[in-house]
């Protein structure tokens, strides 16, 4: 919940700007049931309210936007538009203003894509992020890859975090690379590769399967001796997801928090919003990617990852501006830091919001 009619026992959720009093209780097979959130087992409850370590720096008590730079060809929305590497460098730069962190990717995922050779991905991401850390970028950098080889060298060219859409599936070598260099990882749920995953798209239960999935994927990252605290979880929004799966993992985004990791949000522009949003195209799909950003920050999705970087800044300035007006009514409740942060100056800094 983000209303700020909040009841004096309510529980801030990992630390953040969310809190709940109440919990859904999901079982296979079973109709959903809400009990409160004093009748939780311990742990559980643990795992909910437990803030979150930082990501690379950044800390996680507000919700932070992850910019999308796709250096490929072929991407389903951005696909040619920064392959050459000045437009790239432009294009990181920009984003950089209002973009918390930055994802670069050398091979499109959508569905169908084909897969790219190391060699070629090393060449189109490395040369990009040794630019942007030469032009003076500070901020985080993560690499969008499913390969070892290519996380080192963008690691070697100034990336941090490592953001894998095959949960540490794909490249065996890859987790014990994240390990040595105990960076942030990523870990989102898929099944297949591009080239197969949408005939993959069934599922029992695809809230339960995705949560089961996913925390596979955190127990192999453990196994490989990744610290828990450097994981993130995705449920790999369009990744082996009809446009129904999709919604419902939206809707019920906040289940992942049960991780007791942080939670990255990834719809921007995907098939869903232009059936739902009534949007053909990729490039008209920005009001209802804000949308669902929204839909993600309102169940504390720490991080979302978006093309349309100044436009989820401007709108998650205003939404949390609302979400912050009249806290102060509550007797019971002292504004946290990062709420008089909003209340005394609601544009912020780059680094905040
Ligand atoms: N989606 C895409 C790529 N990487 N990483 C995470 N963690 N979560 C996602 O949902 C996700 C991702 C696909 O989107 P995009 O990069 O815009 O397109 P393409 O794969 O065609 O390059």
């Amino acid at each position: 919940m983000t209303d700020p009619a909040r009841p004096a026992q309510a529980l801030a959720l990992a630390g953040g700007w969310c809190w709940f009093d109440r919990i859904e209780v999901l079982e296979r097979g079973m109709p959903a049931r809400i009990i409160p959130a004093s009748d939780a087992p311990a742990d559980v409850i643990a795992r909910l309210i437990a803030p979150r370590a930082m990501l690379a720096g950044l800390a996680l008590d507000r919700p932070r936007i992850m910019g999308i730079l796709n250096v490929t060809p072929d991407s389903f929305s951005d696909g040619g538009r920064f392959l050459d590497p000045a437009r790239a460098l432009d294009q990181g730069r920009k984003m950089a203003e209002d973009a918390d962190l930055l994802d670069i990717g050398g091979e499109s995922t959508r569905p169908g894509a084909p897969a790219v050779s190391v060699q070629q991905e090393i060449a189109r991401t490395a040369p990009v992020i040794a630019a942007l850390r030469e032009a003076g970028l500070a901020l985080p950098i993560s690499i969008d890859t499913r390969k070892a080889d290519v996380a080192e060298a963008a690691m070697a060219a100034g990336a941090q975090v490592v953001n894998d859409v095959s949960g540490l599936v794909y490249d065996p070598a890859l987790a014990g690379l994240v390990a040595r260099h105990d960076v942030p990882v990523c870990v989102m749920h898929a099944r297949g590769t591009p080239e197969t995953m949408q005939a993959e798209a069934d599922y029992d239960d695809v809230l339960l399967d995705v949560y089961d999935g996913l925390a596979d994927c955190v127990a192999r990252a453990v196994a490989a001796g990744i610290a828990r605290d450097r994981i993130l979880v995705d449920p790999g929004i369009g990744f082996a997801k009809t446009g129904v799966h999709n919604l419902a993992l939206i809707a019920r985004l906040s289940l992942f928090h049960g991780m007791g990791c942080p939670i990255l949000l990834g719809a921007s522009r995907k098939r869903f919003i232009g059936t739902y949003g009534g949007a053909e195209a990729p490039d008209q799909r920005m009001p209802g990617s804000v949308a669902v950003a929204l839909a993600g920050v309102a169940q504390g999705a720490q991080v979302v990852r978006v093309h349309d970087v100044a436009e989820t800044r401007q709108a998650l300035r205003v939404w949390l501006s609302l979400r912050t007006a009249g806290a102060d009514r509550m007797p019971s409740q002292k504004p946290d830091e990062f709420s008089q942060g909003e209340t005394k100056s609601p544009l912020g800094s780059a680094g905040g919001l």
